[in-house]
């Protein structure tokens, strides 16, 4: 059986961490109640909460320059489940699992969803991959996928997409996410509506084919690899595809696929506002799609999401229903340990959301009061929630400290002797 994180192991790195964070969650406990405050409701929405780990951000990324092997990577995606059960065991808030087919293709779709199973995971969501050439493959996607000029692509594009459909329906996926690499490099090689149009032709027949109880989640990108022009280019034109569709297709919003300064949360507002959020790919950015870690950049930011996210729950929106998955590629730091920490940020910018005070929020906004509105905002962006997300792993059977706890087992060490050699079968992100 190969080496996880074992519970046992966690509980003696809590052990003694015990009585600190119990005092710290206490004096928290205290603090919030003058603010009318639950810790105790907070704490049980810090459990409940869960974001999906991508099966390709487990195995070191790189860029178009380089890439650097990390001792120990997973090379299959059972090896990827191992490491996504580690990632569980420590944070108790990521039991599902996003799969990249092929570069996950299964030989059995029962026997992946057994193994998901025994890891104490499950497969969330798939993901197709018409951004690559495969070996063997009859056509070629260097000129585009979905929307090619020519109609035997746009075949094997769309065959693609439905042989990820009938594996996501075999493992139970809740969801098929689509995103493309069509575009131009230059002005005039594509045409603008003739691709949209070819665009929204294939994805008639992906939809079309949606198994049950599946939504089909389309990613929208301003750039890259295609750096003139992209086809699904930005949240306008995925929620007008979404919406040609039909009911079970939803906008997915990936952080990092905007113009840098765009104001994202406004997106996440229009996008629930319209009935089309359909997920996130969680990450961070200074740049471009930079797929760095959840709140590593722009933490506020990552809380104004939540902000819109915690609102809409709150006000029981008809339909609102997003799904969260992260979305990253780790070149200097152990995937593990990234994805790790980042779950950890997305709980925490969830629960400081919770922590606005919305019917104050609601009155400084009726008067205008701008400069109290952004306070509103800042004394739960500014609260220390730690203890909190602490406590709610602790509860789960998690860990207190996770990257601690991991670090002190031994994982890494652990699986470079298990999985020995250079890995130049990886296959993760890399765009
Ligand atoms: C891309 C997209 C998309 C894709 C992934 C592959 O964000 O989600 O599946 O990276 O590595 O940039
Ligand atoms: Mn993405
Ligand atoms: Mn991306």
């Amino acid at each position: 059986m190969a080496y996880r994180v074992r519970d046992e192991h966690i509980e003696e790195h809590n052990r003694p961490l015990i009585s600190a964070l119990d005092e710290d969650f206490d004096h928290l406990g205290v603090q919030l109640a003058r603010r009318h405050v639950d810790i105790e409701a907070l704490t049980s929405t810090a459990m409940g909460f869960r974001v999906s780990v991508p099966s390709w951000a487990l195995a070191t990324g790189g860029t178009r320059f380089a890439r650097f092997d990390l001792p120990g990577e997973p090379r299959t995606i059972d090896e990827k489940l191992e490491d996504c059960a580690t990632i569980q065991a420590l944070v108790r808030v990521t039991p599902g699992v996003s799969v990249h087919i092929p570069w996950d293709r299964p030989e059995s779709a029962s026997k992946l969803t057994a193994r998901a199973r025994e890891a104490g995971l499950y497969i969330d969501s798939t993901n197709s991959n018409t951004f690559q050439d495969q070996p063997g493959q009859t056509h070629s996607y260097k000129f585009g996928s979905l929307t090619h000029t020519d109609k035997s692509v746009r075949r094997q594009a769309v065959e693609h997409n439905l042989e990820c459909l009938a594996i996501g329906a075999e493992v139970g996926a809740r969801s098929h996410t689509v995103w493309i690499g069509d575009g131009g490099n230059f002005p005039g090689q594509v045409h603008s509506r003739r691709a949209l149009e070819r665009y929204l032709e294939s994805l008639r027949e992906i939809y079309a084919a949606l198994p049950e109880g599946c939504r089909l989640l389309i990613e929208h990108k301003l750039y890259e690899p295609a750096f003139y022009s992209t086809v699904l280019s930005d949240w306008g034109t995925s929620y007008v595809c979404a919406q040609a569709l039909g009911d079970r297709a939803f906008s997915l919003v990936d952080l990092g696929h905007h113009g840098p300064s765009t104001n994202i949360e406004q997106i996440v507002a229009r996008l629930i506002q319209l009935g089309k959020l359909g997920g996130f790919h969680f990450n961070d950015s200074k740049y471009g799609d930079d797929d760095l870690d959840a709140g590593s950049i722009k933490p506020f930011q990552l809380f104004l999401i939540f902000n819109e996210l915690v609102d809409a729950e709150r006000e029981g929106v008809r339909g609102f229903d997003p799904y969260y998955m992260l979305d990253q590629s780790h070149a200097v730091t152990d995937p593990i340990e990234s994805l790790t920490t980042s779950a950890i940020e997305l709980v925490r910018g969830h629960i400081q959301a919770h922590l606005v005070d919305r019917n104050a929020l609601a009155c400084y906004q009726e008067r205008n009061d701008a400069l109290m509105a952004l306070q509103t905002l800042k004394q739960a962006f500014t609260c220390d929630v730690s203890p909190i997300l602490a406590m709610a792993r602790l509860r789960a059977g998690g860990a207190i400290d996770p990257v601690g706890a991991y670090r002190a087992s031994g994982h890494r060490q652990r699986k470079a002797d298990e999985r020995p050699g250079r890995r130049d079968d990886v296959q993760a992100g890399i765009v």
